[in-house]
């Protein structure tokens, strides 16, 4: 299907992700008329296309799932600690069935322009083929970490064996079995694949340009009784996640790494080594906020990575130097280390020895020839503004948001930016959103936007724009936070470093999920504070009311 000519709709959703399949379900109950487009062929966005071998989430699967419904909660069974890539799908779909959001999703229709008409406060939303719709807002749902970002590497083209990228794999699979396979990038994707590849693979090259710091994730299946008593658990346990730093029930240390003695650190360590997942970043209140006190833990990782890893000068080059632990996004792993013990796998140092070209039959890096038959691009994602700014977005007076956002984004609470009204954006650059369990701050955005959406309709208005100061307060902000955390010590994505030529800027908001929903929620007791209301310069056709949606005609 395609977007036809001559429909309108209160609001478009861009994105039937997690956010996208939210925002359809609750502003559908609310008695919009939503309809989201999708470039995929079905839900579940990150989670359809990040098929590659060992794909999981690092958000323990009793925290991982929508709150919205509690019937949701109790008639999903999670089968292990961590859920995986299919089981997310599944779920993804489940949620689909249930709520029968794909009757309101196109599919396959990717969304090119959206433009805002300020005569007729419209968005006019354009997709690939020319197909165009009209809606009074327009919502985006396009993820955080979906626009992939593949190096451009002299001769890439040349190469005559398979290029994938793990955020954009082949449905059918890909043949790894008995072929020499290189996996260029180390991050979290990197790091969940190297060891399920290096099984199948006759021999895997790891071009590594930054070495990581990754975690044991010592993922397992539930009990029968665990799933019961995460069941049991959950309304307890969502609520204290929605006031929580992450939107994660678990423990927030309050004590700090540098007041104890080295003994007691490396017994709460070892803990919290030996219990698996990212709570090891939660072992002293200070890892992520203290210099000092990160050095203790990363010292600690760096001496796992020397036990683990048989060759020295291998765990050498594995061994992060440069950065504090949990600066660029804390891994987590299964026998990643240990993978690197196995013959059939070579880790290259990009540092000493840079890809000088690709060939037709493989990769020349530092003074050698190395054949290949499939090249593994985990090289990341041009994070949390690569899929906004690849849309064509322009607000009042025609103005492109990557002109408005030439030098960095600017939002108001990352759910809006000013000069372009009526535009939301679901966890946004200057949100928790990739910092925070994201369906719970998805879950978070869609309802006040939608208690904001309600609040406009009450009122007989149709018009919301975030004001420049409001923007330029919430951006000062976001910074002031970020300057008492340590992310501005690593080149990561969560600062835009990743990507040649992209500000150096702070993109998630760092001051915790809990208080930054308080925050959203004084904004919205305040009457929309920082924002400008009001009825549009003119109806978008005589007649027409936001939320008592007129049909004009769905076709296509
Ligand atoms: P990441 O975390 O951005 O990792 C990308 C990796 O690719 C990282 O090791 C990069 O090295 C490496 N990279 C990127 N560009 C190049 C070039 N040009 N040459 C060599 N190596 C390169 O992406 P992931 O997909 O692993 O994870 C993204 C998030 O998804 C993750 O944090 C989870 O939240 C889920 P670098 O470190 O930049 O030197």
């Amino acid at each position: 299907m395609t977007l036809t000519e001559g429909i309108d709709y209160d609001i478009v959703v861009i994105g039937a992700g997690f956010a996208g399949m939210y925002a359809v379900h609750a502003f559908r109950s609310r008695g919009y008329r939503v309809h989201a487009y999708e470039a995929g062929s079905d839900v579940g966005g990150t989670w359809y296309w990040n098929r590659y071998p060992g794909a999981r989430c690092d958000v323990e699967s009793r925290s991982y799932s929508y709150s919205f419904d509690p019937e949701l909660l109790q008639d999903w069974t999670w089968s292990g600690r961590y859920p995986s890539q299919p089981e997310i799908l599944d779920y993804a779909r489940h949620v689909a069935d249930r709520y029968d959001l794909r009757r309101d999703i196109t599919f396959d229709t990717r969304v090119r322009s959206a433009w805002f008409d300020d005569r007729t406060t419209t968005w006019t939303i354009t997709a690939d083929g020319g197909d165009q719709v009209r809606a009074r807002y327009c919502v985006t749902a396009v993820g955080c970490l979906s626009a992939t970002q593949v190096p451009r590497l002299p001769g890439l083209e040349r190469f005559r064996g398979e290029v994938h990228h793990t955020g954009n794999w082949p449905h059918e699979g890909v043949g790894l079995a008995g072929r020499r396979v290189a996996v260029i990038g180390t991050g979290s994707s990197g790091i969940q694949a190297i060891p399920e590849i290096a099984k199948q693979a006759a021999h895997l090259t790891v071009f590594q340009r930054t070495p990581n710091f990754t975690l044991p994730a010592r993922n397992r299946p539930m009990t029968p009784l665990e799933q019961e008593e995460v069941k049991a658990g959950y309304t307890e346990s969502r609520a204290r996640a929605r006031r929580s730093p992450a939107g994660v029930d678990q423990p927030y240390p309050t004590i700090s790494a540098k007041d104890v003695s080295e003994a007691e650190r490396l017994r709460v360590f070892e803990s919290k080594w030996a219990e698996g997942g990212t709570r090891f970043m939660a072992s002293f209140r200070d890892i992520g906020t203290d210099l000092e006190a990160n050095a203790f833990a990363s010292e600690f990782v760096r001496a796992k990575i020397a036990e683990v890893v048989d060759d020295p000068a291998v765990a050498e080059r594995l061994s992060p130097r440069d950065y504090p632990i949990g600066a660029k996004r804390i891994c987590l792993d299964t026998d990643y280390l240990a993978t690197f013990n196995r013959p059939n796998v070579e880790l290259v140092d990009l540092r000493t020895d840079p890809i000088a070209a690709v060939t037709e039959s493989g990769v020349r890096a530092g003074d050698r020839d190395i054949p290949l038959d499939v090249i593994v691009m985990a090289t990341g994602y041009d994070a949390m503004t690569g899929a906004l700014l690849r849309m064509d977005i322009r607000g009042r007076d025609g103005l492109p948001l990557g002109a408005r956002w030439h030098d960095g984004p600017q939002t108001y609470l990352g759910l809006a930016t000013a000069g372009f009204p009526n535009l939301f954006l679901i966890t946004g650059p200057g949100s928790p959103s990739v910092l925070a369990m994201v369906i719970m701050a998805i879950e978070q955005h869609v309802d006040w936007i939608a208690d904001c959406l309600d609040h406009l309709r009450d009122r007989g208005l149709d018009r919301i724009e975030a004001t420049e100061q409001a923007e330029q307060d919430w951006g000062r902000h976001v910074n002031d936070v970020a300057a008492t955390r340590l992310y501005r010590h690593a080149n990561s994505w969560y600062v835009g470093a990743n990507i040649p030529g992209k500000p150096r800027v702070i993109l998630p908001y760092t001051g915790g999920f809990g208080t930054y929903s308080k925050r959203c929620d004084e904004v919205t007791r305040a009457g929309y504070a920082g924002f400008r209301l009001g009825p549009g310069d003119g109806p978008a056709e005589p007649g027409a009311q936001i939320g008592r949606p007129r049909h004009v005609g769905r076709q296509g």
